[in-house]
């Protein structure tokens, strides 16, 4: 069974002439004992909630993963997609793909991110078996990982937040082979990595990844751990092959007619490419068919259910929101916009918070250590702890990437919808995920406090100037800079309402002024952009602007009224909803007035709707430790900058 795997691996990498064929012929020995005696999956029901979870956290390996989901009938999975590997539109893309195929759990590739998807999966399991009892909810997460997802920072992040949290079922199997592609592995790393995870509170031990009894045994234990284990597997990468054997050639790149000749020989295996003999097919299929009966008691249980149970079980599953979280968020907005308070808007998140988390029980609140800053932690939200896994709200403490992957891991998973905080300008310590989140198009939400110079004293290290501009670039992200307590509330509703991508809120830590007053109707924010004040009479100029420099860009407005210039004011806290505006809209609200952009943030990317002869008023450098107000003046993003820069515009225009 494992030749097969071996087999396709070889014959799919030679196809495309691609790909990495050493490490699914090295890990086919446990990928199959694990297949066949250990995870419990139903390919006639692969989205089955309460199946295993596999993730094959070394992604280069993917031919591993489309092997096993092709022999075991996953219907997706054709040969004819094997044999299409790696080419534009099949499923069996370079590196695993979630929503390509079912039963790719997680888009991986990029080293250790598929290992910290895992405790978030591993978490979500946790939460939802104490809400929903372990009737519905009790099943394992097992990741692969290699050497490289092991070498990568984020590893070390996942490991302490699993072993702190006692996450049992999570099961790791290290391809721990002492090759990577520059060679050995003792040519840049010597951990003791057994070591390692034994002092961040895991069982471990290690085996030999050839040998299915040992294989199988080291499974039973960690199943039956008290924490989460990991059983380093000794593994030869490219098993089989006659000279690419343990050796960095077997990496990224096909192995070549001869030396698959080589390896067929040697494996025992005589038939041709992409041939898996009837009897051999049988034998996967077979194994492909264990779950069967467990999935079909799993639905008994749940058909058994109380009813409210059931259905809350399901509603959540489905990813639909209880009927009333608009209504919770609309209150809160009303409420702003009729008390029109001075708030900083990561107070307005947190308000926004504490009316959501009452009546959407699934999400999950947390940050990665600045709760009381970020305003993340809801009233009533109860923390999570190991043997207490009934809270809603995770210290994840200092680990932004460990927590954002983690937050990918938790909406993969399902049932559960997270949110974490950090500075806005530790984006960049959880950036892959991030973009992760985007690619998968999983709904996360980023809660990122401090979002400028508005931050004041903490200085440059910790304010915010490229970030804005560069999670923006970021496709189907949705970056949302609110201006007052309503956008935010507005933001909020965007984020959860559509669950096809993240949402990230820039908040900021200064109290602003709320400018939506008065009856509310449609959410406005929704367009991205819009009209916040109109000019009095023909506009002479525009104002574009988010955030907290909405109240510069108003005050500029009054100042140019009082000189007898007509200046609206556009308020953008969403670009990327205002890209997809249609071509009308967008013209309307940018008018045909010259521009005048406000943004205490790089002016990188302002140009495409400051158009040509448009001026920004932003952050041209790193910014400085001293009081907001005094930045401000400092750093020339003021009223009086964007008057001077309206009437320069003005000037050269007459
Ligand atoms: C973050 C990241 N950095 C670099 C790479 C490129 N890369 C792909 S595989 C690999 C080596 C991985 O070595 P190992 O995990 O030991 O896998 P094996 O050699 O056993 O196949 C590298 C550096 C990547 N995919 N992700």
């Amino acid at each position: 069974m494992a030749n097969a795997l071996r087999a396709l691996a070889m014959d799919a990498v030679e196809q495309a002439n691609s790909g990495h064929p050493g490490m699914p012929m090295g890990m086919a020995d446990v990928a199959t004992v694990l297949f066949s005696e250990h995870l419990r999956y139903a390919p006639e029901d692969p989205d089955w909630p309460d199946r295993d979870r596999f993730v094959l956290s070394a992604g280069h390996g993917s031919m591993l993963l489309y092997g096993l989901l092709h022999l075991t009938g996953y219907a997706e999975m054709t040969l004819d997609e094997l044999k299409r590997f790696r080419q534009l539109g099949s499923r069996s893309a370079g590196h695993p793909e979630h929503g390509h195929a079912k039963g790719i759990e997680t888009t991986t590739g990029p080293l250790g991110q598929g290992l910290a998807n895992a405790v978030g999966m591993a978490l979500a399991e946790r939460l939802l078996a104490a809400r929903f009892g372990d009737g519905l909810v009790d099943h394992h997460t097992y990741v692969i990982a290699g050497d490289g997802c092991l070498m990568e920072g984020i590893s070390h992040e996942a490991i302490s937040l699993a072993g702190h949290l006692k996450l049992s079922k999570l099961i790791v199997l290290w391809d721990d082979n002492s090759i990577s592609i520059d060679g050995a592995t003792d040519l840049s790393v010597s951990d003791n990595q057994l070591a390692r995870f034994a002092a961040s509170g895991w069982s471990v031990e290690r085996i030999d990844g050839h040998d299915t009894d040992a294989i199988s045994a080291a499974l039973g234990r960690a199943r039956r751990s008290d924490r989460p284990s990991l059983i380093a597997c000794r593994t030869t990468i490219a098993f089989g092959a006659p000279t690419k054997a343990g050796t960095a050639a077997a990496h990224g790149a096909a192995l070549g007619a001869s030396e698959i000749t080589g390896a067929r020989e040697r494996l025992g295996w005589p038939f041709p490419p992409f041939v898996v003999p009837d009897e051999i097919r049988a034998k996967w299929l077979t194994a492909g068919r264990r779950g069967a009966a467990t999935l079909g008691a799993w639905r008994q249980r749940l058909d058994a259910a109380p009813a409210e149970q059931r259905a809350e079980f399901l509603r959540r599953q489905s990813g639909e929101l209880p009927a009333n979280w608009r209504q919770a968020i609309e209150s809160v907005r009303n409420k702003f916009a009729t008390e029109a308070p001075k708030l900083a808007t990561r107070q307005c998140s947190g308000m926004v918070l504490d009316a959501l988390a009452p009546v959407v029980p699934e999400l999950l609140g947390g940050s990665a250590d600045l709760t009381g800053s970020n305003n993340t932690r809801a009233k009533g939200q109860k923390p999570v702890a190991a043997g207490d896994f009934s809270g809603s709200y995770m210290f994840y403490g200092v680990r932004e990437h460990g927590m954002a992957s983690a937050m990918n891991g938790i909406a993969l998973h399902g049932g559960i919808i997270p949110y974490g905080g950090t500075f806005l300008v530790f984006a960049d310590y959880c950036r892959p995920a991030i973009r992760l989140a985007a690619l998968m198009e999983q709904r996360v939400v980023f809660v990122m406090t401090h979002d400028s110079i508005g931050l004041g004293e903490d200085g440059p290290t910790h304010q915010p100037v490229e970030h804005l501009a560069s999670l923006r670039a970021i496709p189907n992200l949705l970056v949302f800079r609110p201006a007052d307590g309503v956008e935010t509330a507005e933001a909020w509703e965007l984020a959860l309402a559509e669950r096809k991508h993240p949402s990230l809120l820039a908040l900021t830590r200064q109290g602003l002024p709320t400018v939506r007053r008065g009856p509310q109707g449609e959410n406005r924010t929704a367009r991205g952009a819009y009209v916040l004040a109109e000019s009095d009479g023909l506009r002479q100029v525009t104002l574009l602007a988010t955030g907290s420099e909405i109240e510069i860009a108003l005050a500029a407005r009054d100042a140019l009224a009082a000189k007898g210039i007509a200046a609206a004011v556009v308020s953008m806290p969403c670009w990327t909803l205002f890209d997809r505006q249609d071509a009308a809209y967008r013209a309307e609200v940018l008018g045909t007035a010259p521009r005048v952009a406000v943004e205490a943030a790089s002016p990188f990317g302002w140009e495409r709707y400051l158009g040509t002869g448009g001026a920004m008023v932003g952050m041209t450098g790193f910014g400085a430790s001293a009081p907001a107000e005094q930045l401000y003046k400092h750093f020339g993003i003021t009223a009086e900058k964007v008057v001077e820069a309206a009437l320069g515009l003005l000037d050269r225009k007459s």
